[in-house]
Parts: C-alpha cells; sequence; structure tokens
C-alpha cells in the first residue's frame, strides 16, 4: 500500500470555542499548540483552508478584520490550531486595536503549550509596524516563528527571490524560516505542514522562569 506523502493529515477537525478577552474562556491547556498570526486581509483564512483541505474551514471574508476572538480547533486529538485575529486593520478604532493586541499578548505570553507561532506576511509588501512588534513579541517570549509569504502567485520569479530576502532581513529571520505560499495554487502547503509537523514534534524549550 502506497503511503501518504502528506506530512500532516488531517483526520479529525473539531472547533473547540473562541476566547473573546483576557482571562475568558479557552479550552483546557494540556495539548501543543501553533497559533497563526497576521494583519487582517494578510489571506490567513485562504492558508488554512488549504492547510487542512477544506473547502470553508475558516471563512474567507471580504470584510476584514471581521474575526474577533481567539478561535481553537483540536486537530486529530492531537494538537490545536489556534487562529488569531487579524491585527492592523484601518477602520478599526484605535480602542478596539489595543484590546485586541491585549488579548493576543496575554494569549502568546505564558502559555506553556505554545510550540510556535506562524506569523503570516503578505509577499508584495513590507512587513508593518504591527508585524514587526509581533516579531518582536515571539523574539522576546522566545517562541519559534514560521514565515509564510502569502500570495506569492502574485509575484514573479525574481521578484520573488528579492522580496524573501528583503522580508527576512526586515523582520530578523533566516530565510529557511521563510516559506512561500499561495492559496491560488496550493503552493506551500507541503512545506507548511512539514515544518508544522516539525514543531510540533519538537519539544518545548523551559520558558524562563522568575522562581
Ligand atoms: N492571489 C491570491 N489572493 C489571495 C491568496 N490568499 C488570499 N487571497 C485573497 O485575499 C483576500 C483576503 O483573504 P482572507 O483569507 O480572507 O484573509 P484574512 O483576512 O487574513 O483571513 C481574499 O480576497 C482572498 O481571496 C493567495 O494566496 N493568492
Ligand atoms: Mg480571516
Amino acid at each position: 500500500m502506497a503511503e501518504s506523502k502528506d506530512p500532516l493529515v488531517i483526520r479529525h477537525l473539531e472547533f473547540l470555542g473562541g476566547l473573546a478577552s483576557t482571562g475568558g474562556w479557552r479550552p483546557e491547556a494540556g495539548l501543543p499548540e501553533v497559533a497563526f498570526s497576521g494583519r487582517s486581509n494578510v489571506g490567513k483564512s485562504s492558508l488554512l483552508n488549504k492547510l487542512v483541505r477544506r473547502r470553508a474551514f475558516a471563512r474567507v471574508s471580504k470584510t476584514p478584520g471581521r474575526t474577533r476572538e481567539i478561535n481553537f480547533f483540536g486537530v486529530n486529538g492531537a494538537f490545536l490550531l489556534v487562529d488569531l485575529p487579524g491585527y492592523g486593520y484601518a477602520r478599526v478604532s484605535k480602542e478596539r486595536k489595543g484590546e485586541w493586541g491585549g488579548l493576543i499578548e496575554g494569549y502568546l505570553r505564558n502559555n506553556a503549550n505554545l510550540r510556535g507561532v506562524v506569523q503570516l506576511l503578505d509577499a508584495r509588501h513590507d512587513p508593518t509596524d504591527d508585524d514587526l512588534r509581533m516579531f518582536d513579541l515571539l523574539g522576546e517570549i522566545g517562541v519559534p516563528a514560521l514565515v509564510v509569504m502569502t500570495k506569492i502567485d502574485k509575484l514573479s520569479a525574481r521578484q520573488r527571490a528579492v522580496q524573501l530576502r528583503a522580508l527576512a532581513l526586515r523582520c530578523g529571520v533566516e530565510e529557511d524560516q521563510m516559506i512561500p505560499c499561495s492559496a491560488i495554487t496550493g503552493e506551500g502547503r507541503d512545506d507548511l505542514a512539514a515544518s508544522l509537523a516539525a514543531l510540533l514534534a519538537a519539544p518545548r524549550e523551559e520558558p524562563p522562569s522568575d522562581e
């Protein structure tokens, strides 16, 4: 029998619930977690659908900035896929943005089960200030980051090489941490799946303790 080549076979996918405010309900901790982060409209929902091979798992939105909760999904009873709210949407009020920032930061800190964050960047654009803040935060917390360049189908081969280098440099990550992806062509899905599987298999380093 031919063995599946898919590095991340999704056998079971279950929405567990959403965390709407700091200190609110969240699924019982225990399983390893990987969170997906990026600004609104970067292509996060589209990429998640590709990753889990479901057409309408995450809603692809015509109205950016609508998902306000941190959504938790159980995968194969083995790990949690965590969909963070898109940040940086211009029409969201300053106050709201602060709330969201706090929610995301609160989730990321003091989370012993967090194995990594997949940070999405639009392949065509420079990272935003919010993106750069996120990299600083991840560095400070000591969470491994995978960086996905979304919408890579919109770049020529030459532009892609230039942007790969430029974005890696701006974000302070190695070029081999960057995964070019397209939700249109499916490029990068298996690379991302393999990187996720590797993150989930690696033991979590103990975060620095005050005690
Ligand atoms: N060309 C192209 N468009 C994409 C890609 N991924 C998403 N989009 C489009 O970008 C817009 C925002 O996508 P969505 O997945 O809702 O982004 P989110 O706000 O980050 O969840 C939609 O119009 C998508 O069709 C991609 O890989 N290539
Ligand atoms: Mg979305």
